[in-house]
């Protein structure tokens, strides 16, 4: 059976492709889903990609993945930065935790270059845009096919 990967989306992500396409990029998030879920399935990964404005259900999505994924993928938008509740919940996490952002947060606003995830993630990518999520499941595939070897 395929193992499940969670990829978790924060807030605003949903606008995606219909602003800020300097920063963001013109593909919407349904776009970057759809390329994830074939990377995945060429790979013999199974993804349940998600996306919420709302913290909490970021938090559960997180208490849902425990027993069921081995990975998580996130990447938290906004709550990157302010957000000690999804850090807790990453940190009871047993799998893996790779955060993504589709900017350069370190070559950005002084408040964007502290990630709150980061503590809790395995590694982060940012700045290789949408190609981060695809970059984040080989990382997954990698350390799975390494801890199976
Ligand atoms: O670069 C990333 O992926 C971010 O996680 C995106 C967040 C931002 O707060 C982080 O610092 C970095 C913002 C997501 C908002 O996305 C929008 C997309 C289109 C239009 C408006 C917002």
């Amino acid at each position: 059976m395929a193992a499940t990967v969670f990829i978790l989306n924060g807030p605003n992500l949903n606008l995606l492709g219909e602003r800020e396409p300097e920063i963001y990029g013109r593909e919407p998030l349904a776009d970057i889903e759809a390329r994830a879920r074939s990377h995945a399935v060429s790979m013999d990964l199974e993804i349940d990609f998600r996306q919420s404005n709302h913290e909490g259900a970021l938090i559960d999505a997180v208490h849902e993945a425990r027993g069921k994924a081995v990975a998580v993928i996130v990447n938290a938008g906004g709550l990157t930065h302010t957000s000690v509740a999804l850090l807790d919940a990453l940190n009871a996490f047993d799998g893996i935790v790779v955060e993504v952002h589709l900017s350069n947060i370190h070559r950005r606003e002084e408040f964007r270059h502290h990630s709150y995830v980061a503590a809790a993630a395995t590694g982060s990518i940012c700045g290789f845009g949408s190609h981060g999520y695809i970059m984040a499941l080989d990382a997954v595939h990698n350390l799975l096919e390494r801890a199976s070897a």
